[in-house]
């Protein structure tokens, strides 16, 4: 527990983290940043004795690595890089800050410098106007909109499947809440004039391949799913811009989704009048094509579907798995909950492992994409063994589920955790 003691039952608005606002010259000042962002800065090892932080799952140590603009945050693979935030983060602030956000690229060949006053946007394919934006024209042609939202990738807490799946073993931190400052793809796609016929949209990024044969990492998603007013553009997080790693300059935010729809580096944005057939979309980030997104353990599914929005899920953020917590007086138990975009209507919170529940306080609402914190209290009894558990149930009554699905991708965990402490 970090902060066992009684204390008033009461939720501080998280800390939004940061900065000045954003300014062309914030701006600038990260592009130079990110300019003498060279190979040398992104480490392609790390010192034997490194400071590890360990998942508790088999082969969980990762060791503990700063990269530039980052914290240390816990190193799952160097080349490309992917770095989990540290779980206590999450406890920390409600908005995860940008030098403690996850991670997450498939293709190691990603620019080390980007020119802002050269790099252009561009728009084309199925459109009356093709359009190449610089990040000038974009901050000063469109409205500027501001919203919080998660951003998890669809491998999140992949290292807790039962049987285990091949893919990167995260633990739960390949996830973040950010305030996300930008424009409407909408907006930007009215410009360009979509034409009749358009049937899906495809982001690109900057980031390549290296070897020859491996596909550009591109994704598409349907139309009528872009065409709302929440679909971002984003040239900024949490007031600051967007750390080189989490896609300087621009990256697509598309809350409720899982982030393998969140481009990063977006430099093309295409709009086509057939589904894409592209490697990313047809052979990766696929469920099985039923309700569930599941199969039994071990099975392969005979359809599937592209991956799509985030089912429910919370998480108890100051209890650590193990932990003794003093007994006789009021425990507070903090935690986060998100889910598509429906919001958070409760949170139930069990320290008997389910038998009993009740109705844990909500924290400030930022918006229905976001964290939303909650806090719950009981009296531990010296001696006994506690099973803690939370359960987020969203706005139109979607719940978290008690038993976790299971795919061979390693997707859509969102089962009720349970952590184990022990009362002196
Ligand atoms: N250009 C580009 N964008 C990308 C990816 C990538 O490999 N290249 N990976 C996606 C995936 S799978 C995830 S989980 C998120 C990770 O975002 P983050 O690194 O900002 O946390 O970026 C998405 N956008
Ligand atoms: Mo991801």
């Amino acid at each position: 527990m970090s902060s066992p003691q009684d204390e008033p039952l009461r939720i501080q608005p998280g800390r939004v983290l940061g900065s000045p606002g954003i300014t062309r010259r914030s701006l600038l000042r990260a592009a130079l940043i990110g300019g003498g962002l060279t190979m040398a800065g992104i480490p392609l090892t790390y010192a034997k004795d490194a400071p590890t932080a360990t998942l508790p799952f088999k082969r969980g140590a990762r060791p503990l690595v700063t990269f530039p603009q980052k914290r240390p945050l816990m190193v799952m693979t160097t080349r490309p890089p992917q770095l989990e935030t540290p779980f206590h983060v999450f406890n920390e602030h409600v908005f995860t800050p940008n030098d403690a956000f996850f991670v997450r690229w498939h293709l190691a060949n990603i620019p080390t410098t980007i020119d802002p006053s050269a790099f252009r946007l561009h728009v084309r394919g199925h459109v009356r106007r093709p359009l190449s934006l610089s990040l000038h024209e974009l901050r000063t042609q469109f409205e500027e909109v501001q919203l919080a939202a998660v951003c998890q990738c669809a491998g999140n807490s992949r290292g807790f499947f039962k049987p285990r799946v091949p893919g990167g073993q995260w633990g739960n931190g390949a996830m973040g809440n950010a305030l996300w400052t930008g424009v409407r793809l909408r907006d930007i796609l009215d410009r360009a004039g979509i034409k009749p016929g358009a049937v899906q949209v495809r982001f690109n990024g900057l980031d390549q391949p290296v070897a020859e044969g491996t596909p550009d990492f591109r994704k598409s998603l349907n139309v009528e799913d872009v065409l709302n007013d929440h679909v971002l553009v984003a040239y900024a997080m949490n007031g600051g811009s967007l750390p080189l790693l989490n896609g300087f300059p621009l990256r697509l935010v598309v809350p409720g989704w899982y982030a393998t729809y969140w481009i990063k580096m977006l430099s093309d944005i295409e709009v086509l009048n057939s589904v894409d057939d592209g490697f990313w979309m047809t052979q990766a980030y696929r469920l099985p094509a039923d309700p569930c997104g599941c199969v039994e353990p071990g099975e392969h599914p005979t359809r599937t579907v592209p991956i799509g929005r985030m089912p429910v899920r919370s998480f108890m953020t100051n209890v650590d798995h193990g932990a003794t917590i003093p007994s006789g007086k009021p425990v507070v138990v903090r935690g986060i909950a998100f889910d598509q975009g429906y919001g958070i209507d409760r949170v139930l919170f069990s320290s008997d492992g389910g038998t009993h529940w009740q109705r844990a306080m909500l924290g400030h609402d930022y918006g229905d994409f976001s964290f939303r914190q909650w806090e719950a209290r009981f009296v531990p009894v010296a001696g006994r063994t506690y099973h803690l558990q939370s359960l987020a149930i969203n706005r139109i009554g979607e719940s978290q589920r008690f038993s976790a699905r299971w795919n061979p991708g390693g997707y859509l965990r969102n089962a009720v955790e349970t952590v184990q402490v022990k009362a002196i």
